[in-house]
């Protein structure tokens, strides 16, 4: 159990990884704290295109999230939105199951004509997070196309097909990574991690958030050698209760054959994290998060607002200082 005994310095560079919803909302509570010294590298297994258009979420979602222009109620895209082009597109036709806000419009249609010239991934959505005054950096993971699918009894959907069309109803079976193996880290990925003072894995989806960022060629060595640094990584469930904060992590679990609890989700980070952050109500699995070899820190994990955002993001920045005070990371667990 780690002790928050005597407050150690807080680690001032930090990169999370995240997905969607949960991982941005602790984003925006540790932006607060860090500010610039946040580097969030997202997920970009959920990207589609849409219209023409190419439609990264998980990007998107952490991005409004963090310029606090995010809609509350939905958890995705952005506060006050309208949907009057989605209507007209209707009325051409055009499929609109996954619907484009009319101003959400306006980052795909920049996004798309930017990667038409030529220029990177990358680069434009730095452009597009300084435009929204957003002061960390979301990078994504990688600059060529990853595409998530899943398998069910209707064989191999499309991420968002399952995720939206389908409302998550199949059960998820396995998993695949298109052109992940095309996929590698980029320079500022790497720059994030030997720079980093500090790990955080969101509590985001371990299958199809977090599992998609460690696959790129280059990022899981990267955050090895920093462990190897001491730099210690800190992962917080995103299971509570026995169920999914948000999405379908829960029914996931299962139907991949773990178990739909906090101690399933530590599971798929041992030999990863060196802390594992679950809720209170899951307080009893701390004993058994330990034994698989990753501290267990307990604590108010529902991030309901800005405040509750801010005070996990701080649970997390604590348990990493005193984990690289007591010279925890880097031992081959
Ligand atoms: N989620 C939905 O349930 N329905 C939608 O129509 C929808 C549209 C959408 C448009 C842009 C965007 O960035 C996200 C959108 N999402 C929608 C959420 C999205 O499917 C999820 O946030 C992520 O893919 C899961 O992390």
């Amino acid at each position: 159990m780690v002790s928050l005994s005597h407050p150690q310095p807080l680690p001032e560079r930090v990169v999370l990884l995240a997905g969607g919803v949960g991982g941005a909302r602790l984003g925006h509570g540790l932006q607060a704290i860090l500010g610039r010294g946040l580097t969030i590298v997202v997920n970009t297994g959920d990207d589609l295109e849409r219209h023409g258009l190419l439609v990264s979420p998980d990007h998107d979602t952490v991005m409004y999230t963090l310029a606090g222009l995010d809609n509350r109620e939905w958890g995705w895209g952005l506060a006050g939105e309208t949907f009057a082009n989605a209507e007209m597109l209707e009325r051409y036709g055009e499929e609109t199951w996954f619907r484009l806000g009319d101003r959400d419009l306006a980052t795909h249609v920049v996004r798309t004509r930017r990667l038409r010239a030529g220029d990177r991934p990358t680069e434009v959505a730095l452009d597009l997070q300084r435009a929204l005054g957003v002061r960390a950096a979301i990078l994504p993971m990688a600059d060529t196309p990853v595409r998530t699918q899943v398998l069910t009894d209707d064989g191999w959907l499309e991420f968002q097909d399952y995720f939206v069309r389908r409302h998550q109803a199949p059960d998820v079976l396995d998993l695949r990574f298109e052109g992940i193996e095309e996929a590698t880290a980029t320079p500022e990925v790497l720059a994030a991690f030997e720079a980093a003072e500090a790990i955080v894995i969101g509590p985001s989806n371990p299958f199809v958030s977090v599992r998609p960022i460690l696959a790129v060629a280059g990022i899981e060595a990267a955050l090895q050698t920093a462990r190897t640094r001491g730099v210690p990584v800190v992962a917080v469930s995103g299971i509570v209760g026995g169920k999914a904060i948000k999405g379908p992590a829960d029914r996931m679990l299962r139907s991949l054959g773990h178990e739909a609890t906090a101690l399933g989700v530590a599971r798929q980070y041992t030999g990863i994290a060196d802390v594992f952050v679950l809720d209170q109500v899951d307080e009893a699995l701390a004993p058994e998060v330990e034994a698989l070899g990753l501290n267990p820190v307990v604590a108010d994990t529902l991030m309901t607002d800005d405040p509750a955002r801010e005070r996990a993001a701080r649970v997390v920045l604590e348990a990493a200082a005193e984990a690289r005070h007591v010279g925890r990371p880097g031992e081959r667990t």
